[in-house]
């Protein structure tokens, strides 16, 4: 139904895929919805389909969508990233006025968020950089919502979003993040964290196809009972229903004719810049997102066909022991990928003041995102019991986890190596587990190469202060001081 009153509670402009399923979500919560679109095709085709979802204002001017909206306005931008962001901010800032509430639900670079809300404030405008998950589907039937932005706007814009987002236990995957870009952050990491999480099913994958020799129906069985126990998760429900389709041309399982390259939109590699930024090890979402490139490369990959293997081992014989294995190096590694991605969080509040709740946001990645995942509560509790954990791998649940897969996964990471398979994410993971534990690293080398060819000082294990040794000198220790 369309009217053409000043009745909407909130407005959404860019309806392709993301903003139409968004808006219809309001629409079927009750809340009356001003559409608009660059192109008004967009608007009368959602209206033309879906129209009877609930109660709807057709406009075709900014003027009229923003006149549409009752006050304070609340308009969720839903339109491609970057450039296009701005065009519409700032055609919509010019017709707003100061206590309305500008929403960008897009793929928002976190800086861009910090910057425009920034322009938005000194206009006396409220802007919530919101990272919206779940995908088309999250967006109509409930997707896991990362607000960020003033405190006081979330008051009002709170009550709609929470609606509309995915629940579990009747608790909302929607809460207040944090200032200015941190719901963007925090949306970027999450994205991070699915690169690695989906870069560990895919090595799973490999091992259980190349080192067992499985076909992919008999992977997808794995899955699924993977899935009923603590992997359970929407990418490991996914993974089993993406082996099990077949393809209608060939009569083969879909996934033996998709091409090898995966390609990627940028979340994952923003994670990467922001954590080498603020110089966190996210190794796994690193490895994730170079995976990504490499199998990219086809030329490249092409040109190195037939390099030599060298001697590789005998496969596996014990099929349901290494199974096993593979399911616990793949749990270790993900308690690993998502320690990294919450140690990056911490470190992004404190680099920009976010004052951000790590076990909040475990408890919204719940439901509705494309990470939820059973042991998304056991984060939850373990943040719950400790908010200030050094390390997710320390709270007591994880490093249980961790230590009874240990040996599975250091047979699984040797397996691959002498099958050569390649595992980036799962090496990685445990070779970052291994340093983390470590007594003594071999940094001390490296500091005394430091300052050796650039006189950048070391410290001492036995002594305050910082020193450096005469190297072209007679050898001799000064203090640095
Ligand atoms: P797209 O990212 O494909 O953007 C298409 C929309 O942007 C259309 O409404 C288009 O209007 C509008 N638009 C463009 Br392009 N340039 C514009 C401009 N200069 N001025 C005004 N409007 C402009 O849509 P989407 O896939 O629905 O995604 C929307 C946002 O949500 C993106 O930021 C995306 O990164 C994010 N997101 C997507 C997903 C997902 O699973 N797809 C998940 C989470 C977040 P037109 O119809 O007139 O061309």
């Amino acid at each position: 139904m369309a009217s053409s009153t000043a009745t909407a509670q909130i407005g959404v402009t860019g309806l392709a895929v993301m903003g139409s399923n968004i808006a219809r979500n309001f629409a079927r919560n009750g809340y009356t919805v001003a559409l608009h679109n660059r192109s008004v095709a967009k608007t009368d085709a959602l209206l033309a389909a879906h129209g009877n979802d609930g109660s709807f204002v057709r406009t075709e001017t900014i003027e009229e969508f923003v006149g549409a909206l009752e006050k304070p306005r609340r308009v969720l931008i839903m339109v491609k990233a970057g450039e296009a962001t701005d065009a519409v901010i700032e055609e919509l800032a010019g017709a707003m006025e100061p206590g309305d509430i500008i929403i960008d639900g897009g793929n928002a670079l976190y800086t861009d968020t910090i910057r425009r809300e920034a322009a938005m404030a000194a206009r006396g405008l409220n802007f919530v950089g919101a990272g919206i998950s779940g995908g088309e589907e999250g967006a109509l039937n409930g997707p896991a919502i990362m607000p960020g932005g003033p405190k006081e706007s979330y008051e009002s814009l709170g009550p709609l979003l929470e609606s509309i987002a995915a629940k579990v236990d009747g608790v909302p995957c929607c809460t207040h993040i944090g200032p200015d870009g941190s719901g963007h952050f925090v949306k970027m990491v999450h994205n991070g964290i699915e690169y690695a999480d989906m870069q560990l099913i895919g090595e799973a994958y490999h091992l259980l196809r190349d080192a067992l020799g499985l076909g992919a129906g008999e992977i997808a069985d794995v899955f699924t009972g993977w899935n009923s126990g603590e992997l359970e998760s929407y990418l490991v429900e996914i993974t089993a229903q993406v082996l099990q389709q077949t393809d209608a041309k060939t009569g083969q399982p879909l996934v033996d004719v998709i091409v090898d390259a995966a390609e990627q939109k940028g979340t994952g590699r923003w994670t990467v810049k922001s954590a080498l930024d603020l110089g966190v090890p996210v190794t796994g979402i690193a490895e994730a997102v170079f995976a990504r490139a490499l199998s990219g490369s086809r030329a490249q990959r092409k040109a190195a066909q037939g390099l030599a293997s060298g001697t590789l081992a005998e496969k596996p014989t014990d099929t349901a022991q290494f199974t096993e294995d593979i399911r616990r190096a793949l749990y270790a590694s993900k308690i690993v990928a998502y320690a990294q991605g919450f140690d990056q969080i911490a470190a992004g509040s404190t680099e920009y003041d976010w004052d951000l709740h790590p076990g909040d946001l475990a408890t919204i990645w719940r439901g509705g995102c494309i990470i939820r995942a059973r042991f998304l509560d056991r984060i939850k509790e373990a943040y719950e019991q400790n908010p200030a954990l050094p390390s997710l791998i320390l709270a007591p649940y994880f490093r249980e986890a961790i230590e009874e897969a240990v040996d599975s996964w250091r047979r699984v990471v040797s397996a691959a190596v002498r099958l050569g398979i390649p595992v980036p994410a799962f090496a990685s993971s445990l070779s970052y587990y291994d340093a983390l534990r470590a007594e003594r690293l071999p940094a001390a080398l490296t500091q005394g190469q430091r300052d050796y060819f650039g006189a950048h000082t070391y410290e001492r294990t036995d002594a305050e202060g910082k020193f450096h040794t005469l190297w072209s000198g007679d050898r001799s220790e000064v203090s640095a001081e």
